[in-house]
């Protein structure tokens, strides 16, 4: 019995460590649909995870871009259309997705210098005071949709 005793002693306190840091909220899978055409705003996806306490996303700064918005897409009557969103609430150990059709970022004119580079760095404000700096990988928009003879492929 006192053996045992002693070894239960022993564990509590590597559990209580093991509990001492709440996870913390984080954003990840962040990408940009680059648009086609220059006039238009391409769109940015990511997913921002909650963690033990969950968190409020209050918006989202980028260097690399004139402007940047966060909107949800909304069908009413048969009808997409978008509306600007201010904040989102992310549950504890809840997350939620900007994804195609769904909520996104509006990002127009990102510049030259990140598009060549293939991504860009943006800055989540949370309503913990965070500011979560993540990088976004920015794709091309697919030549599927616009394949050309070949001659034009040389453009
Ligand atoms: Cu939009």
């Amino acid at each position: 019995m006192r053996a045992r005793f002693a070894l239960f002693a022993l564990a509590a306190p590597l559990a209580l460590g093991a509990c001492g840091d709440p996870a913390p909220s984080y954003i990840d899978q962040a990408w940009v649909r680059l648009s086609p055409n220059k006039d238009t705003p391409s769109a940015g996806y990511f997913v921002v995870h909650g963690g033990d306490a969950g968190v409020q996303l209050r918006g989202v700064l980028t260097d690399y871009a004139l402007k940047v918005e966060m909107h949800e897409t909304i069908s009413k009557d048969g009808m997409t259309t978008m509306e600007r969103v201010e904040s989102v609430d992310v549950p504890p150990k809840g997350q939620v997705a900007f994804a195609p059709g769904a909520k996104h970022l509006m990002i127009w004119g990102i510049n030259d210098t990140a598009i060549s580079r293939g991504k860009m760095q943006f800055t989540f404000l949370m309503g913990n005071g965070d500011r979560l700096l993540v990088d976004a990988v920015i794709r091309k928009p697919e030549a599927a949709g616009t394949a050309k003879p070949a001659d034009d492929a040389a453009h």
